[in-house]
C-alpha cells in the first residue's frame, strides 16, 4: 500500500531529495512498508537525479572480483559495458580484485574514471572466493575508498550492462530484488533455514540478490563487516549458510532495512523469459559455463 496520493511526488531517500513518482507504475510494487522506494523505469527523471548528484559531488567506487578463470571469462565485457552505462558523467573508480593482476585487460576509460587493481589470494573453495569478498571490501573501504568516494557499489563480475544504470540507483543503503523471486510468494524464498547459522531467518521482506549491493561507504562497510562476522562465526561452528554470502546479506537487510531497492531491471536474466513489467534491461546475467568454470 502506497502512502501517497496519485500524482504526488516525494523524496523518500535520505541521500537525495529528488522526486520519485510512486504512482507512475501501477503494475509493480514501488514502495516498501518502511517507505523505501523500489526503482522502476518511468518513476524518475534521470536528468534531475544526475543534476542533484553532480551538485553534491557524488563519486562512486565499484568493487568487482575476477579470481581465477572468471577474469578471462567475464571481466573485459563487464568493464567495457560499464563504461557505456554505469554512472555516466560521474567520477567512478573501479576496484578490481584478482589473483592474476597482470591479466587485467586494458580498457579505455572515460574522463574522471580510473581503475585500481588489487591482488587477492585465490581460495581453493569457490564458496570461500565468494564469501571472503565481504572481508576484502570492508578492508578496502577503510584503507582507500572512504578517502575518494561517497558511494560504493559491489558487483558480481558475471554480468553485462545493457542500459542506463545511473544516479537514480544511488542511496544510503541499496539492495536488489532477485529476478527469480521478486514476484513469488515469500514461503519459497531460499533464506538460510538452519538455526545453527548466523544467517538463519524464518521470514523476511524480499529475497535480495547479492550480485549487487551498495550505498554510502559507511553503510557498505557496516554491511560487509557484519556479513563477514556471520560467515566467520559459522565457520567456527562448522556450518555454512545455504547461499553463502547471499544468505548473510539477506539476514543483514532484514535487520537493517535498505533505504532504496532496485527492481530486477537492474539485474535481469533472459532465461526467465518475457515479463511485461521489465521495460528496460539495465544489466544482464552473463552465460554461466559451470562445467568449465567450477571444476578444479
Ligand atoms: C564462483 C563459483 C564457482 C566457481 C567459481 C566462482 C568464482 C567467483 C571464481 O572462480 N572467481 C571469482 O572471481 N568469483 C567471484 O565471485 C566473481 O566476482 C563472481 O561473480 C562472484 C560470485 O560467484 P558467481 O557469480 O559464480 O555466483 P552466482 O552468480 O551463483 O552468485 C550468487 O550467489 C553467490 C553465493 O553463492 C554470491 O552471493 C553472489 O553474489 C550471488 O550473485
Ligand atoms: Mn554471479
Amino acid at each position: 500500500t502506497c502512502p501517497l496520493q496519485p500524482g504526488q511526488m516525494v523524496s523518500l531517500d535520505n541521500t537525495v531529495d529528488v522526486s520519485l513518482d510512486l504512482w507512475s507504475r501501477r503494475d509493480v510494487l514501488t514502495c516498501t512498508s518502511w517507505k523505501a522506494p523500489v526503482i522502476w523505469e518511468g518513476m524518475f527523471d534521470p536528468n534531475l537525479y544526475d543534476e542533484v548528484h553532480k551538485k553534491r559531488g557524488t563519486s562512486v567506487a565499484i568493487t568487482v572480483f575476477a579470481v581465477g578463470r572468471y577474469l578471462d571469462a567475464y571481466l573485459k565485457a563487464f568493464l567495457n559495458s560499464s563504461e557505456h552505462h554505469f554512472m555516466q558523467g560521474f567520477p567512478v573508480t573501479y576496484y578490481i580484485f584478482t589473483d592474476v593482476p597482470e591479466k587485467v585487460p586494458t580498457i579505455k576509460l572515460a574522463p574522471q574514471r580510473s581503475l585500481k587493481v588489487i591482488a587477492v589470494e585465490r581460495y581453493s573453495r569457490w564458496q570461500d572466493i565468494s564469501m571472503m569478498r565481504m572481508k576484502t571490501i570492508a578492508d578496502t573501504i577503510e584503507s582507500d575508498i572512504r578517502h575518494h568516494c561517497t558511494h560504493v557499489f559491489c558487483f558480481d563480475v558475471d554480468q553485462v550492462f545493457t542500459g542506463r544504470f545511473g544516479s537514480e540507483a544511488l542511496g544510503d543503503s541499496v539492495a536488489l530484488l532477485h529476478a527469480y523471486y521478486y514476484n513469488l510468494p515469500k514461503n519459497i524464498f531460499t533464506y538460510d533455514r538452519n538455526p545453527k547459522s548466523k544467517a538463519y531467518m524464518e521470514t523476511g521482506d524480499f529475497y535480495y540478490h547479492a550480485a549487487i549491493f551498495g550505498g554510502l561507504w559507511k553503510n557498505v562497510k557496516a554491511l560487509t563487516e557484519a556479513c563477514y562476522q556471520g560467515i566467520m562465526e559459522d565457520k567456527q561452528n562448522n556450518v555454512e549458510a545455504l547461499w553463502h554470502d547471499e544468505s548473510h546479506l539477506n539476514k543483514y537487510f532484514w535487520l537493517h532495512k535498505p533505504s532504496r531497492i532496485l527492481s530486477p531491471e537492474y539485474c535481469w536474466d533472459t532465461a526467465i523469459g518475457y515479463r511485461s513489467e521489465i521495460r528496460v534491461v539495465r544489466l544482464l546475467w552473463a552465460t554461466k559455463h559451470y562445467d568449465t568454470l567450477r571444476s578444479p
